[in-house]
């Protein structure tokens, strides 16, 4: 038998995945293996769409983490995304729907007699609220600007920098960083250990956030909030090309008071992507489902391609259609908001 590895490429979690499957290897999947051969087990990043789509090819050895479950039978599959629900039990496949995949494997693998380091604990936490996005203001902060001292990073901080490294805007990196990290000697967690430190999570992660600098300022020329529907409102159609590498929490470190954030962005072949989310601060505040509402508009100003989670959805629209669509998403936040005033 030849394991491999199968996770979510260029995401912590999905890395934090397959760290976990080699750490609690024995108690996770039941079986033993030799030192030699653990670390001999390849790891292969895809992601969720390549799944459903069936383009990506599994073998029966296969151990699937992090991604909805394979139509093929594998040897082992562990998920959390709600959508992944399965439908019946097999055997070494484990659905839960937690904060992260790899918070979830640290869980299996005590219930079935790993002893968990104070380390791994608190990796737990800092990957749960990663993967789910509950950073407070002040996180987002040390997390996604320049610091100038580095010297005692914060548990999320060493977290982005190893982000950073397998969250490039080059694939064919991210895959390599990816093997790299979980061939190397693992140290406690997938965010610590020497020969980790040796790959320089910080020169990775400092060109990351010199990008976001350059893109907020790029952005600041059109990004606005439109009070009356409470929504900040980024319209890349306003630009030819916008440098920098994005950063996606932008919007409610601008303006903290806003209950929304729609973005438009042409793509390809004369069409649009449409995201909306809900402010990340205040998932409280959001009045209307937001998956279903960008479902609609996937249906009424594209192709039917559209849809998400409570908080936060996206969809792709016909280009022409995009003033018609912006208007009738603003329209829809009001309404709700309106309507939850009312019943207050
Ligand atoms: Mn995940």
């Amino acid at each position: 038998m030849v394991h491999r590895i199968i996770t979510h490429l260029g995401c912590l979690d999905g890395y934090s995945s397959a760290f976990m499957v080699k750490k609690f290897f024995k108690e996770l999947t039941g079986k033993e293996i030799s030192e030699e051969e653990l670390k001999d087990i390849d790891v292969v990043g895809t992601y969720p769409g390549d799944v459903q789509t069936e383009s990506f090819e599994f073998h029966e050895d296969d151990i699937v983490v992090d991604l909805p479950q394979p139509l093929t039978k594998v040897f082992f599959w562990a998920d959390h995304h709600l959508t992944s629900k399965p439908k019946e039990e097999k055997n070494n496949y484990f659905w839960k729907e937690a904060p992260s995949c790899s918070g979830f494997l640290i869980e299996l693998a005590e219930e079935k007699g790993a002893t968990l380091s104070d380390e791994i604990k608190r990796y737990k936490e800092t990957i749960d609220k990663i993967d789910t996005a509950e950073y407070s203001a002040e996180e987002i902060k040390e997390c996604y600007h320049l610091q100038n001292n580095y010297d005692n990073p914060t548990d999320l901080q060493k977290a982005v920098m190893v982000l950073a490294m397998i969250h490039t805007n080059d694939n064919y990196l991210n895959q390599q960083v990816l093997k790299t990290l979980l061939t190397i000697n693992l140290g406690e967690t997938p965010v610590e250990g020497t020969e980790l430190q040796k790959l320089n999570p910080m020169m990775f992660y400092r060109a990351q956030l010199e990008g976001f600098a350059i893109w907020r300022k790029e952005v600041d020329e059109y990004i606005y909030y439109d009070e009356e529907h409470d929504c900040v409102v980024q319209d890349d159609r306003k630009v030819k090309f916008t440098k920098g590498l994005a950063d996606r929490f932008y919007a409610y470190t601008k303006f903290p008071e806003a209950n929304y954030n729609v973005r438009i962005k042409p793509i390809e072949r004369d069409l649009a992507r449409i995201s909306v989310n809900c402010n990340i601060f205040h998932k409280d505040w959001c009045m209307l489902d937001i998956g279903l509402l960008c479902a609609n508009v996937g249906k009424k100003f594209g192709e039917k391609s559209g849809g998400g989670h409570y908080t936060v959805g996206g969809a792709i629209i016909n280009l022409e259609n995009s003033d018609k669509a912006l208007k009738y998403i603003l329209e829809k936040l009001k309404e709700a908001d309106d309507e939850a005033d009312l019943n207050k």
